[in-house]
C-alpha cells in the first residue's frame, strides 16, 4: 500500500533496464564535499535516492576521481579546469549547475553552486531528472530562483485547528515541542526543499498574540533549528496588538514611543533564539483584526513600524494587502487598492505588501488583482492559496497550478503592452530589489499531508512557479506526475490533461461566466446563491450575482461600482466594452438581461446552463480517465480518488441544478435542451 506520503519523492526502481544500466554506469561512486548540515542532508538524500532508483548500494568516496562519478561541490573548490566549465556569474546564492563533463580527464557529472543551500537544491533537481528518467549526456542545467521569498502560509492555530484546512489537525504539535521533534518537521523541510520553497509562516493570520511568548519562541526555535539545513526560514504572524495582549501595554498605537520599543525588544529577543527569523507576517484591519487604524493612522504606519524593529536584524516585514472592513460599503473589490496604492514609495525598503491574486477572494476564477503592476515603487508579493477553500476543499481534484499560471500570465499592461503579473511579482517590471510569493498551505496530518492525493500536485506546482514564475503548469503537472507515480506515457498523458482540465471544470460547475461568491456562507462549500439574510450586505452572495428579474452579473464599469477604473486604461477598454471583454469575467464586470446574446448566438441564460452541464460532463470524463488508470497506479490511492471523483460528480450536479434552479426564478426561461433536467 502506497499512502502517498513521500509525496513526489518517489525513489523506487528505475524500471527500464537499459537506462537502470546506463545510469550505474555513469553514476558508479559519489564525491560530496565536505560541511556541515546541509551538506549531510545531500549526501543523505543521494543515499536514498540513489540507493532507490538504482537499487544499489551508494559508494560515496573520501575524494574525487572524476571518473563515472557523481561530484557535488562548492565552486569555489573546484580546480581551475573545471571552473572554466562553469561560469557563476549569472547564479544568485541559491542557483546551481548540472553539468554532464566528458573529455580527457574527466567523465562525471557535476554539481556546483556558490552555496550549500544551492547545492541542496541542485542535488534536488539532479535527482529529479533521474526521476524522470531523462538521459544524463550533453547535461546543462543553470538554475537560479526569480523570485527572493519562496513561501508557504500556514493558518494553523495554536490548538492545532486550521482554517480552511482540509488535511487533518496542524502539523506543529505545540504541546510537545520544544523537545520532540516530529519526523513529520523534517520531511516537511525535505519535501518543501525539493521544490526550493525557503520560508515558512507558522501560524495562522487570525492567530493570537501568544505565539510571540518565550514559552512558544522556544517552540519556534527548535522548528527554526530543524528547517535550517533544509534552507527553509521561519516567519511568525504578528497580531497588532500583541504589545496590550502579551506586553500589557495600554495601547498598540504606531506612533506610541512604548510600542515602538516593545516591538524593538520582541523583535531582539526573536533573534537572540532564531538569528536567521525571516521576519513578520501581518493582517490588520481586516474582517475584525485589530490594526493601526484603531489609533487613527494607516497601514503605513503600522508596516514601517515593524519595519523599523527587522530592520537591524536583516528581516522583512509582509503586510497583507486582503483588508476586508466593515466601515466600507463601496464595492468591496475596490477596497485594497484604494488604501495601499496613494502610499506607494512611502514603504521602507523591507516592506512587501502581500496581495491575493484576485480583488476579492480566492475565487475558482477572478481577474488579477489591480494592485499588480499599480505600485512601481513598492515590493508586491502575489498571495495564492494552495488549500483550496472556494475550489471543493480536499474533496474536488483541480489543478491550481492551472489557475496560479492565469494569473501571472496576465497582463497589467501598467507599463505597456507586456506588463504582466509574473513581472511584477519577480521584479523586473520595476526593478524591485526583494520579491516574493506566498501560498497558503494545504497540509496537514493527514497521511498523504493535503487529503485529496492530487492536492500535493497543488503544493509541488505552488513550489515549482515561485521557483519560476513562467513556467507552464503543464510541464509542472508532468514533472509531478512522473515524480510521484509512473513515466508510463499512457498515465502521464492522459491523466495530465485530465488536471489541466480539471480547473476549467470547476469554474464551468460552480461560477461560469464571471459570476463569483455565491457558496453558502461560513464553510464556503456547496452552492447558496440565494443565501440573503447575513447582516453585511458583501457576505450575502445576492451581492455579488444581483440577480433580478432584468438579468444578473455585478456592473463593475462607471455605471456601476467602477472598480474597473482600478485597472490601466487598455483594459478599462477591453473589460468595459461588451464586444470585447472575454466572457470569462462578463458577469464580473456587467450586469446583463437573461436574453443577452453570447458570441455563441445564445442567450446568457442558456450559456449559463451549458456551461453549468459542461462542467459536469468535464467530471464525467475525468472519472472515465481514472477509471482507464487502474493499471498503473497502486489501489488504494487509485480507490481514493475513484470515491473523491464521485463525490465531485454528485456536487457538480448539486451545483448546476441549485443555481440554475434558483436563477429561473428570476429569468422565468426554459433551461437550454443541452443541459440535464434536475435531478
Ligand atoms: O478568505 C478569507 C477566509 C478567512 C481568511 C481571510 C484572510 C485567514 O475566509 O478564513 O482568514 O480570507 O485571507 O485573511
Amino acid at each position: 500500500m502506497d499512502n502517498g506520503y513521500n509525496l513526489w519523492l518517489n525513489y523506487s526502481k528505475i524500471d527500464d533496464a537499459s537506462l537502470l544500466e546506463t545510469y550505474r554506469n555513469q553514476l558508479q561512486t559519489v564525491f560530496v564535499t565536505d560541511g556541515g548540515a546541509t551538506m549531510d542532508v545531500i549526501k543523505r538524500e543521494l543515499d536514498r535516492g540513489l540507493g532507490g532508483l538504482l537499487q544499489q548500494e551508494v559508494r560515496f568516496e573520501p575524494n574525487p576521481t572524476f571518473q563515472n562519478q557523481l561530484i557535488v561541490s562548492r565552486y569555489a573548490e573546484l580546480g581551475e579546469d573545471l571552473r572554466t566549465l562553469v561560469d557563476p556569474a549569472d547564479l544568485t546564492s541559491e542557483g546551481y549547475f548540472i553539468r554532464t563533463i566528458e573529455n580527457k580527464k574527466h567523465r562525471m557529472v557535476l554539481i556546483t553552486a556558490q552555496t550549500d543551500i544551492g547545492l541542496l537544491y541542485g542535488t534536488f533537481h539532479f535527482l529529479r531528472i533521474l526521476q524522470m528518467h531523462q538521459a544524463l549526456d550533453g547535461l546543462q542545467v543553470m538554475e537560479s530562483p526569480k523570485v527572493d521569498i519562496r513561501m508557504l502560509n500556514h493558518w494553523d492555530n495554536l490548538d492545532r485547528t486550521v482554517e480552511r484546512g482540509y488535511a487533518g489537525f496542524s502539523i506543529w504539535n505545540w504541546h510537545t515541542l520544544p523537545d520532540y521533534i516530529d519526523q513529520r518537521y523534517i520531511d516537511y523541510a525535505r519535501a518543501n526543499a525539493s521544490i526550493g520553497i525557503n520560508g515558512t509562516a507558522l501560524t495562522n493570520v487570525n492567530a493570537n498574540g501568544l505565539v510571540l511568548t518565550p514559552h512558544y519562541l522556544e517552540k519556534v526555535k527548535a522548528l527554526a533549528d530543524v528547517f535550517r539545513p533544509y534552507g527553509l526560514k521561519v516567519y511568525l504572524t504578528a497580531r497588532f496588538s500583541a504589545p496590550i495582549e502579551i506586553g500589557g501595554l495600554k495601547t498598540a498605537d504606531p506612533l506610541d514611543a512604548d510600542v515602538i520599543q516593545w516591538w524593538k525588544d520582541k523583535t531582539k529577543e526573536i533573534y537572540d533564539l532564531i538569528p536567521d527569523f525571516g521576519g513578520f507576517l501581518v493582517k490588520a484591519n481586516s474582517e475584525g483584526q485589530p490594526g493601526p487604524q484603531n489609533y487613527g493612522r494607516t497601514h503605513l504606519d503600522g508596516a514601517n513600524l515593524l519595519a523599523d524593529a527587522l530592520k537591524p536584524h536583516e528581516g522583512v516585514v509582509i503586510w497583507r494587502a486582503f483588508v476586508y472592513s466593515e466601515h466600507d460599503d463601496t464595492d468591496r473589490a475596490k477596497q485594497a487598492y484604494s488604501e495601499f496604492v496613494p502610499d506607494d514609495g512611502k514603504y521602507r525598503d523591507n516592506v512587501l505588501i502581500q496581495v491575493k491574486n484576485g480583488p476579492i477572494d480566492f475565487q475558482p476564477r477572478e481577474p488579477f488583482h489591480p494592485m499588480f503592476g499599480a505600485m512601481p515603487k513598492t515590493p508586491l508579493m502575489m498571495e495564492f492559496q494552495i488549500t483550496k477553500e472556494y475550489l471543493g476543499f480536499a474533496t474536488h481534484l483541480v489543478y491550481l497550478p492551472k489557475l496560479f499560471e492565469e494569473v501571472l500570465r496576465s497582463d497589467t499592461y501598467q507599463k505597456g503592452k507586456g506588463s504582466t503579473v509574473a513581472k511584477v511579482v519577480d521584479g523586473s517590471l520595476n526593478h524591485k530589489k526583494v520579491t516574493g510569493m506566498a501560498g497558503v498551505a494545504n497540509i496537514g496530518t493527514d497521511a498523504n499531508w493535503t487529503g485529496h492525493p492530487f492536492g500535493q500536485a497543488d503544493w509541488y506546482g505552488f513550489g515549482r512557479l515561485a521557483w519560476d514564475p513562467y513556467l507552464d503548469s503543464g510541464t509542472i503537472a508532468e514533472e509531478w506526475l512522473r515524480c510521484t507515480f509512473t513515466n508510463n506515457e499512457n498515465f502521464v498523458g492522459p491523466v495530465k490533461k485530465m488536471m489541466l482540465e480539471s480547473r476549467e471544470a470547476v469554474v464551468n460547475y460552480m461560477n461560469p461566466l464571471g459570476l463569483h461568491h455565491m457558496f453558502d456562507t461560513g464553510h464556503h462549500y456547496g452552492p447558496g446563491p440565494w443565501v440573503d439574510n447575513l447582516s453585511r450586505p458583501e457576505w450575502n452572495p445576492v451581492y455579488y450575482h444581483k440577480a433580478d428579474d432584468e438579468g444578473i452579473g455585478f456592473d463593475r464599469t462607471k455605471t456601476g461600482s467602477d472598480a474597473l477604473s482600478q485597472y490601466a486604461p487598455e483594459l478599462g477598454e477591453k473589460f468595459g466594452n461588451l464586444e470585447t471583454c472575454p466572457e470569462e469575467y462578463l458577469l464580473w464586470f456587467h450586469h446583463l438581461p437573461w436574453d443577452y446574446q453570447l458570441k455563441n448566438g445564445r442567450t446568457l441564460w442558456d450559456g449559463l446552463g451549458i456551461k453549468y452541464q459542461q462542467g459536469v460532463d468535464q467530471v464525467g470524463d475525468m472519472i472515465k480517465t481514472w477509471e482507464d488508470m487502474k493499471p498503473f497506479v497502486d489501489e488504494y490511492r487509485h480507490n481514493q480518488v475513484s470515491m473523491l471523483l464521485g463525490i465531485q460528480l454528485k456536487e457538480a450536479k448539486w451545483w448546476r441544478d441549485a443555481c440554475m434552479l434558483y436563477f429561473q426564478t428570476y429569468s422565468k426561461m426554459d433551461f437550454p435542451k443541452e443541459m440535464e433536467k434536475p435531478e
